[in-house]
């Protein structure tokens, strides 16, 4: 069975926008990769004493099950050089699953609709950019919805490429 994956990508160390791309590149033999949206600009929130990001989001679509996902996107992120230092502090390169079709995952190693989605406007606008019109399973409201609620505040803008 394939699934329609969506994922979230962020950077800020080094050349992000190379980690972003490398990112992309790895994980298009996960599956087949449907949709890569722009690059934006995005000021740190939750932790917010850290370098701007670079994020995206992908759809992906795969026969893998969301705990194999899991293991090779941590397994990706390893291979970038990612160490796990401080929770939600600088990182090389961080790989979140959003939706995975329309499942509705709670174990430990996974919560599936990402919990935090609905407050980052890093995650829903560039997710609103290459699916709109996709339904949250949970909350029944599509992105744009979801998009168009946030209030105000956490500056994204898209990267201007030359
Ligand atoms: N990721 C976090 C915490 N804060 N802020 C931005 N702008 N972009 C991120 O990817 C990000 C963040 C934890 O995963
Ligand atoms: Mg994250
Ligand atoms: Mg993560």
């Amino acid at each position: 069975m394939l699934g329609l994956v969506y994922l979230s990508l962020g950077s800020n160390i080094g050349d992000r926008e190379e980690h972003l791309r490398e990112a992309i590149a790895r994980l298009q033999k996960e599956g087949r990769m449907v949709a890569v949206s722009s690059f934006y600009e995005t000021e740190p929130v939750e932790f917010t004493d850290q370098a701007w990001f670079l994020n995206c989001a992908v759809a992906l679509e795969t026969s893998s099950t969301p705990e194999q996902l899991m293991a090779n996107i941590l397994k990706i992120e390893r291979e970038m050089g990612r160490r796990r230092m401080q929770e939600k502090g600088p990182r090389i390169i961080d790989i979140d699953i959003l939706l995975f079709s329309n499942k509705i995952i709670d174990s430990p190693a996974l919560t599936v609709p990402h919990p935090a989605m609905l407050e980052r406007r890093f995650v829903l606008q560039p997710l609103a950019e290459i699916a709109p019109e996709q339904q949250h399973p949970v909350l029944m409201k599509t992105i744009r919805e979801l998009l168009d609620a946030l209030p105000t505040g956490q500056t994204v803008r898209k990267l201007k490429t030359s």
